[in-house]
C-alpha cells in the first residue's frame, strides 16, 4: 500500500498533528524549495503500523521519503541534507535542489 504512496520524483512526510519535528521538516523543505506532500497519519493505526515496517522499525513521525527511499526523520533530513548524497539522492529520484546555499 505504502509503495505506491512513493512514486519516483515525490518527497512523501508522514506526520501527525501536534508534531514539533514534523513541522520543523515540512518547513526546511520549504525554505530549500522542496515540493512534498503530506500524509496525517494520526489515529489511522493500520497506517502507522505499515509505516513503522515502510521505515525500517523508525516509530516516531515526521517519517521522510525522497522517491521510495526511506530517510528518517527531521534530525536525519537535516543531517542528509549537509551530504553531498543529498543532491544525489534527488537527482536520481528526478528531484532538483535549488537552494543549495541556504
Ligand atoms: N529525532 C526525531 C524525533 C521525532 C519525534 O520525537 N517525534 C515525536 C512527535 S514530534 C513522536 O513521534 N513521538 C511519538 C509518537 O507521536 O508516537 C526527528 O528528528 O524526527
Amino acid at each position: 500500500m505504502l509503495s505506491q504512496m512513493h512514486p519516483k520524483g515525490q518527497i512523501t512526510v508522514y506526520t501527525t498533528t501536534y508534531c514539533p519535528y514534523c513541522t520543523f521538516a515540512k518547513d526546511f523543505l520549504t525554505r530549500k524549495s522542496l515540493p512534498f506532500i503530506e500524509i496525517d497519519v494520526t489515529g489511522d493505526t493500520s497506517l502507522r503500523e505499515a509505516l513503522v515496517l515502510k521505515s525500517g522499525g523508525r516509530t516516531t513521525v515526521p517519517q521522510i521519503f525522497i522517491g521510495e527511499v526511506s530517510i528518517g526523520g527531521y534530525d536525519d533530513l537535516v543531517a542528509l541534507s549537509k551530504s553531498p548524497d543529498f543532491e544525489k539522492l534527488l537527482k536520481s529520484s528526478g528531484i532538483t535542489l535549488k537552494n543549495v546555499l541556504d
